[in-house]
């Protein structure tokens, strides 16, 4: 389709990520998700490839280059390895509310940073009693001359414990609903910031998932990003341009199953032939290769507009692209879990063993129907596109 053309330079910078994710990347997967270590000597590889800062305008540091690319290195990566793939999607997602809602001198101060790969960013959104529910979050933030006090526990933040700089949304003015929301960016040295409980997880197991606890934690005034009261908003403005990102590592991590699939089939060997040759799972690898492309399709879509109105100045982007953004991570999501549970069922005995990566990337593929809003949330936020 003429819209997705990929530019020359998009094109190279997928050249450079296949290099690497064959040279780099596939080695170290299995022994991440063993080790349940984040891969610091990968997330180095990819700050200095400019991986980390492929959406940050050229003016702070980054390449300038939007979501799409930003989608593109994410995807190639996650055939090989999810969790390495979430370094560069967790990057985004954490300097995004900076990115298109902090003051000139915030993003002067930390965007070329986060450019670099010298910064680690998070996104402190979720509490254990406002899940998908974000606006029924307690975490407060109360003025205190030159600096805001803040006092609450956010769960489940992806690079908890490495970020430099978390992103918080706070009640600034409780009563107010969601309209009472602010965010503020909160460094790892702030006095009364502290990390909790690390997360022992069923997949992503390369990437950090922790508790960050604020215990009258002060921050300068000057940190605070937009205007009182926007920070829900803000944080769904974000969404509305990183659940693309979950949407790449998705189908990444299905391209990548069915790509070990279809070599198998290719070798293996039953009733005197390969077992490509039987017309039945020949079936199963047709739907799941047709349900690969439709999403792709839908993903390149949703962040091309994205990036369209990024670039046109929009904060808030327009309920079609909300609605494509949401529509991409749930289709993504779900071709990412029947994909990998039929590569399994395709390569019986030996998809099921931790010898090979596709029990491995069953277990990743299930967070992306979870975070970044779960498939319900998706289906709220499309419906309420085309009912509102
Ligand atoms: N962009 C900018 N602002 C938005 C917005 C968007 N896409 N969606 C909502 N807002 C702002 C607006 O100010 C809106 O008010 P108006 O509609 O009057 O303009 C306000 O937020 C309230 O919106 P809404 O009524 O839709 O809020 P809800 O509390 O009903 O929230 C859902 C709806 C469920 C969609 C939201 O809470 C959500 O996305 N939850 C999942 C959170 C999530 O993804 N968590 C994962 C964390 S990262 S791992």
């Amino acid at each position: 389709m003429e819209q997705f053309a990929l530019t020359d330079d998009q094109k190279a910078i997928l050249d450079a990520v296949r290099r690497l994710v064959k040279e780099k990347v596939e080695p170290r997967a299995k022994e991440i998700d063993e080790k349940g270590e984040y891969p610091f000597d990968l997330k180095e590889l990819f700050a200095e490839m400019g991986f980390l800062g492929a959406d940050i305008p050229e003016e702070y540091g980054g390449q300038g280059q939007g979501l799409l690319t930003s989608c593109l290195i994410t995807e190639e990566i996650a055939k090989a390895c999810a969790s390495s793939a979430l370094i560069v999607a967790g990057q985004e997602l954490g300097f995004t509310p900076l990115k298109i809602g902090g003051s000139e001198e915030l993003k002067q101060k930390f965007l070329p940073k986060f450019a670099s790969g010298e910064f680690i960013p998070a996104f402190g959104l979720t509490e254990p009693n406002a899940g998908s529910d974000a606006g029924g979050m307690s975490t407060k933030a109360v003025r205190d001359g030159d600096h805001w006090v803040l006092n609450g526990t956010k769960c489940f933040i992806t690079n908890g414990g490495i970020a430099d700089v978390y992103t918080i949304f706070a009640k600034t003015t409780p009563g107010e609903g969601v309209k009472g929301i602010s965010a503020f960016l909160v460094e790892k040295d702030a006095p009364g910031l502290s990390i909790g409980k690390h997360e022992n997880k069923m997949g992503i197991r390369g990437s950090l998932t922790t508790d960050v606890i604020m215990n009258d934690c002060r921050i300068p005034a000057a940190h605070q990003v937009g205007e009182l009261g926007t920070g829900f908003g803000l944080a769904m403005a974000t969404l509305d341009r990183t659940r693309p990102c979950v949407a790449a590592q998705a189908l990444g991590i299905a391209e990548g199953a069915l790509d070990f699939a279809v070599n198998y089939m290719k070798e293996r060997k039953q009733f005197g032939k390969p077992i490509a040759t039987f017309q039945g799972l020949q079936f199963m690898v047709a739907e799941l290769a047709t349900e690969i492309e439709a999403a792709k399709y839908l993903l390149y879509k949703a962040a091309s507009i994205a990036d369209a109105e990024s670039k046109a100045g929009r904060l808030r982007l327009s309920s079609e692209a909300g609605k494509l953004s949401a529509m991409c991570k749930l289709k993504c999501g779900d071709v990412a879990m029947r994909v990998t549970t039929d590569a399994v069922q395709l390569c019986g005995g030996y998809g099921y063993i931790k010898e090979y990566p596709l029990e491995r990337m069953m277990r990743d593929a299930k967070i992306t129907q979870i975070y970044e809003g779960t498939q319900q949330v998706q289906r709220v936020v499309i419906g309420g596109h085309i009912f509102r």
